[in-house]
């Protein structure tokens, strides 16, 4: 009896350890950190996002998927650099969300926008809402049940500002136009299903890397494949739609890949898990989207630079003193971390 016990917890381990991998060449340039599940947050977890007025706080989707579902916050910690390295306090009420999914993220105006599944619906948040103001059906815009999850393009890739929304079963991609409608959220005026193969391995959050990070040759977006437990990669056309051809592995042996996210302030990808194991894992490596944000709080000012004086003057120099990242610490480091600093964030 006892070894067949012991069989059966040894069998188990892999599941509750979770052994999430990065896939070579990834592993080169990329690291993962699990922060494990939110304290206080109910199972199971849908997207999540940084909150755009406050670097400080994750939103995130608790009891993702049924009539119950809500948005909570919970505090980051960050470490000197700025990542992200554990969570302060438990997970609060932020707003109702029933039936959230893979999608939550900020669009026009920082209206939050959420996919709803199975209900293959749209929802809206104003701006301090504590309840969702605005609920779509899509059905009758052509999108397949059911929609599950959405993001917009970010400055400086291609189709930047479009609205981009996917479906679960049928991997079903669609560019979506929005206008105003007076009260602080959006109306769709078209729905248009990109013509390509369909997504694969159940697609749940995507998100867009900073461009020019390692390993990323052409601007991407990265996509959580909840039923085949990976993260890939998709190079993007003009238009910001993924290229199905360029499909690669980023992270394999995951259980119920959910949201998926960049944090503004560092460009490390965050994402969640749904299930049993419902968590927070991220990966760091990609390039910060404002290197001259020296000490990562997402705000460019006087602190920074004497941050960077600091580092690049002691003895020795730390490591990111090397601002060319070209192995060298030497006073060209030093006139770029000034030429950026006065340059601003983009
Ligand atoms: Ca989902
Ligand atoms: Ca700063
Ligand atoms: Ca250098």
């Amino acid at each position: 009896m006892k070894s067949t016990l012991a069989i059966l917890l040894l069998s188990a381990w892999p599941l509750a350890a979770e052994a999430q991998t990065l896939v070579a060449p990834f592993d080169t340039s990329y690291s993962v950190v699990n922060l494990g599940s939110v304290p206080g947050l109910p199972l199971n977890y849908g997207g999540l996002v940084v909150k755009i007025d406050d670097p400080s706080k994750l939103i995130i989707g608790g009891a993702a998927n049924g009539a119950n579902g809500a948005l909570y916050t919970v505090g980051l910690v960050r470490d000197a650099e700025g990542h992200i390295t554990g969570f302060n306090g438990e997970a609060t009420f932020f707003a109702a969300a029933q039936y959230n999914d893979g999608g939550v993220a900020y669009g026009p105006g920082n209206v939050l926008f959420l996919a709803r599944w199975p209900v293959n619906e749209l929802g809206q948040l104003r701006p301090g809402s504590v309840a969702t103001d605005r609920v779509d059906l899509l059905a009758p815009f052509g999108v397949e049940s059911s929609h599950s999850s959405l993001n917009f393009v970010p400055v400086g890739f291609p189709g930047a500002g479009r609205m981009k929304l996917c479906t679960y079963i049928g991997g079903q991609w669609n560019d979506v136009s929005i206008a105003p409608d007076g009260l602080g959220t959006y109306s769709i005026t078209n729905v248009t299903q990109v013509a390509i193969p369909r997504l694969q391995g159940g697609p749940e959050g995507f998100t867009y890397p900073p461009v020019n990070s390692p390993q990323f040759g052409a601007p991407s977006m990265l996509l959580s494949e909840y039923a085949a437990g990976k993260v890939v990669a998709y190079e993007l056309d003009g238009n910001g739609d993924p290229l199905v051809e360029t499909r690669r592995e980023f992270i394999s042996g995951l259980t119920g890949a959910e949201g998926a996210n960049i944090d503004p302030v560092t460009g490390d990808f965050l994402f969640s898990t749904f299930g049993g194991f419902s968590q927070v894992v991220l990966v760091r490596g990609f390039t910060r989207p404002c290197p001259a944000d020296f000490n990562g709080d997402g705000n460019l000012d006087p602190d920074d630079l004497s941050d960077y004086i600091s580092c690049f003057f002691a003895q020795p120099p730390c490591p990111r003193a090397d601002f060319s990242n070209d192995g060298i610490t030497d006073p060209d480091d030093l006139a770029d971390y000034i030429g950026a600093f006065f340059g601003g964030c983009p």
